[in-house]
């Protein structure tokens, strides 16, 4: 006769013990948000992102034919069949290539940080893999592992290396539905490769939106990463992009309007319109655009990694790293008021942007005061106030009392932005947006003739493709592309009456259509013609309302349109005698 041993075994003990160490380390992940392991990125503030493979040898043309899009979606855009892709790595012999060169290129740009392609969606690894022999150093004249060098180069120059690496690939006949169970252990095996032998602060994935990906593999692969590398930093590209994947969000191409609360974010965005190397494309954006676009993300609480396409020989454009010298000597001045920066507690000024490092405010002012008084909203007492590049400056109470007057030399000390600091005391009042007091339900300020103004950036928007688009005045509702996006406000007039509607929008040709501005029960309702383009703004009468002395919403919905109804700057309602 045996004897039953009843052991109370606790479920999460029998869990762990049928759980693999990558599974269990899942569980008890940090917060990103203030992780030590994410100290140096929230420090970096500014990256090098570099796309570069085998689509850098057709540079964005294909038997004679100029390709359109990014140049490393050539083999999808082009419809190029395997067969006839594979053969460019033995064209690909990138002589010229010098990674102590790509990493001064980066560090002259103040840029603290690099990521680069070890695999692109071709499939072709740009390191030693053993995982198979489409790689740079087997398939390639040149066999040369650029991996090695970069990170060494990186390590000697204090840069942190990281990787890209995507999940989709358009090589391997397993990366999909029917194969994934075969084409992921493949992937976690070229990881390993990776991070065990170039020892990468980061992991920057892409191409995750495949089908037979998802959050829960994200989620695992996150932990197998981690078993590997406990510090590790992953993007939220390592699960579907959700706010809980990974360590952060990566916006592309734009810059949120706003911080993204406790959720660390990087901005990604080319220095052209092509991740990978096009020949023909000399779309550059200014030096003074990187510099503002570098001050806004900050500002925001985020970290900018600006991408440089190397062509086939190795050499990143001449056009590239003379913006990005440029734009490097404004950083190495003024880099304080950047690196380990969080976001503004203040709402961003017309002149310019804010950023914050504790008490410290540092106000970066683009447009510079020629009055040589400097205002902002701030209530906090300042205990010093100082130009970055200069001495104290005096700080007084404005004439209402709502904030502070700087008094600054009439002549702006740098270009293409000069920085104040404010050493500050007490808590700061998180100020609210207007259109997070909109959305809050505040109605929209009164004006002293009885006019009321409801502004883009002061509005609610609802959807997921409205947004809007620029700052402050000029900012206008735009991506109005479906018929359940809208856009609201709240209204409260000082005494009842009759108001005349205002309409200022623009609108390009082709686009579009009827719509409908609700005031609480009544509604006007007009048709969007065409103004000559999406920046030609035109005001049109819409009738007349009438509005009660309580705070009333006012809802603008589209009607039947086009593929755009229109961009929409702002509704004036005045008041009709
Ligand atoms: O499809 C890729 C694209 O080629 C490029 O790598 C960008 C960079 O973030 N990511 C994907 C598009 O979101």
């Amino acid at each position: 006769m045996c004897t039953i041993l009843r052991l109370t075994i606790p479920a999460s003990a029998l869990l762990l013990a049928a759980t693999p160490p990558w599974r269990q380390a899942a569980a008890a992940k940090d917060d990103p948000f203030t992780s030590p392991r994410t100290a140096w990125f929230r420090e970096a503030k500014f990256g090098m992102f570099i796309h570069w493979g085998l689509y850098a040898v057709p540079a964005g043309e294909w038997k004679g034919r100029k390709i359109g899009g990014i140049g490393e979606w050539i083999m999808h855009n082009a419809r190029i069949p395997i067969p006839e892709y594979e053969p460019l790595a033995r064209q690909f012999n990138p002589v010229k290539f010098d990674a102590k060169e790509w990493v001064r290129t980066a560090k002259a740009a103040g840029m603290r940080y690099m990521v680069i392609t070890s695999k692109h969606h071709d499939g072709f690894s740009m390191f030693d893999t053993k995982v198979n022999d489409y790689n740079i150093v087997k398939a390639t004249p040149w066999k040369r592992d650029p991996m090695k060098e970069l990170a060494a180069a990186c390590k000697a120059e204090g840069i942190k290396f990281c990787f890209y690496y995507s999940i989709m690939d358009w090589h391997h006949p397993d990366a999909n539905d029917a194969g994934a169970s075969r084409y992921i252990p493949r992937m976690r095996e070229q990881l390993r490769e990776l991070v065990t032998q170039y020892d990468p602060w980061l992991l920057w994935f892409d191409g995750e939106w495949v089908g037979w990906w998802s959050s829960e593999k994200g989620r695992e692969l996150e932990a197998y990463l981690r078993s590997l590398k406990p510090s590790l930093v992953v993007n939220n590209r390592i699960g579907k992009r959700r706010m809980t994947d990974g360590d952060y969000e990566t916006p592309e191409q734009e810059i949120p309007r706003a911080a993204m609360g406790k959720r660390l974010w990087e901005t990604c965005m080319t220095l052209n319109d092509t991740w990978g190397f096009k020949k023909d494309d000399h779309n550059w954006k200014p030096p003074r655009d990187v510099i503002f676009k570098l001050c806004d993300i900050a500002s925001k609480g985020g970290n900018f990694l600006l991408n440089v396409g190397p062509d086939a020989e190795g050499v990143i454009p001449a056009p590239s790293v003379k913006i990005l010298e440029e734009a490097g000597r404004w950083v190495a001045e003024n880099g304080e008021a950047i690196y380990g920066t969080t976001a503004s507690p203040l709402q961003a000024p017309a002149w310019g942007r804010i950023t914050r490092k504790g008490n410290r405010l540092y106000l970066i002012v683009f447009q510079w005061p020629a009055s040589g008084r400097l205002s902002l909203a701030l209530s906090n007492p300042v205990r010093k106030a100082a130009l970055l590049k200069g001495g104290e400056v005096n700080v007084n109470r404005s004439a209402d009392g709502t904030g502070i007057d700087i008094s600054v030399p009439t002549a702006a000390p740098s270009s293409p932005a000069s920085i104040v600091f404010l050493d500050c005391e007490g808590e700061f009042q998180i100020v609210k947006s207007l259109a997070e007091r909109t959305a809050d339900g505040e109605p929209m300020p009164v004006q002293p003739d009885g006019s009321m103004v409801l502004p883009a950036f002061g509005a609610k928007l609802a959807g997921d493709t409205i947004q809007l688009e620029g700052d402050g005045e000029e900012a206008n509702v735009g991506y109005w592309t479906k018929a359940s996006d809208t856009v609201e406000w709240h209204v409260q007039p000082k005494k009842a009456g009759r108001f005349r509607v205002e309409l200022e929008f623009a609108c390009d040709r082709n686009a579009g259509g009827e719509f409908t501005i609700a005031f609480g029960a009544e509604q006007v309702r007009g048709k969007i013609e065409p103004t000559g383009g999406w920046k030609a703004y035109r005001k049109i009468d819409l009738g007349v309302v009438n509005l009660p002395a309580a705070k009333t919403k006012v809802v603008v919905r589209p009607g039947t349109f086009t593929f755009a109804l229109m961009n929409l700057r702002a509704i004036r309602l005045i008041p009709v005698p």
